[in-house]
């Protein structure tokens, strides 16, 4: 079985700035504790991290067939802008659940806009980087039931 987890823009420096925001657990740590989940359940975790949109689009193109059963993504700033993304997982056709580590709801008008979520399983955001491991928690109840 393997999950593929997804970073957007920027998340390549969490931990190291706005804190107060974001926490200071870095993406190493996530990535490494997310894998570590799967691990413990017989998952395998592919991680991937970009700047770039057309990256992330190409990987999600790449799911199609490479056996990733489900996929984590916190698209960063490109939940609010981008069709692409969202016309990515169409074409890839495979379930994701859609992580914010901060609330959105509770921040700026243009971040509680999201082209992803409505075509999300589940969407969380707000409980910091555990919700990463929320979201592969579910996952994997998700997984192992069949
Ligand atoms: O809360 C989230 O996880 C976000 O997806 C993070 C994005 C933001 O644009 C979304 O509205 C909500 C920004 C990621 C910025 O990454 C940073 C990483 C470390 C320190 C500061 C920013």
């Amino acid at each position: 079985m393997s999950v593929l987890l997804i970073n957007g823009p920027n998340l390549n420096t969490l931990g190291t700035r706005e804190p107060e925001i974001y926490g200071s657990t870095t993406l190493a740590d996530v990535e490494a504790s997310v894998r570590a989940q799967g691990e413990a359940a017989g998952i395998e975790v592919a991680c991937f991290q970009s700047n770039f949109e057309g990256a992330i689009v190409e990987r999600l193109h790449a799911a199609r067939t490479d056996g990733t059963q489900f996929v984590i993504i916190n698209p960063g700033a490109f939940t609010h802008t981008s069709v692409a993304i969202r016309d990515a997982f169409g074409a890839a056709d495979v379930p994701f659940c859609e992580v914010h580590i901060s609330n959105v709801h509770a921040r700026e008008p243009f971040r509680h806009h999201s082209y992803l979520s409505d075509k999300a399983v589940g969407v969380m955001a707000g409980f910091g980087t555990l919700g990463y491991n929320l979201a592969m928690t579910f996952v994997i109840d998700r997984l192992s039931a069949g």
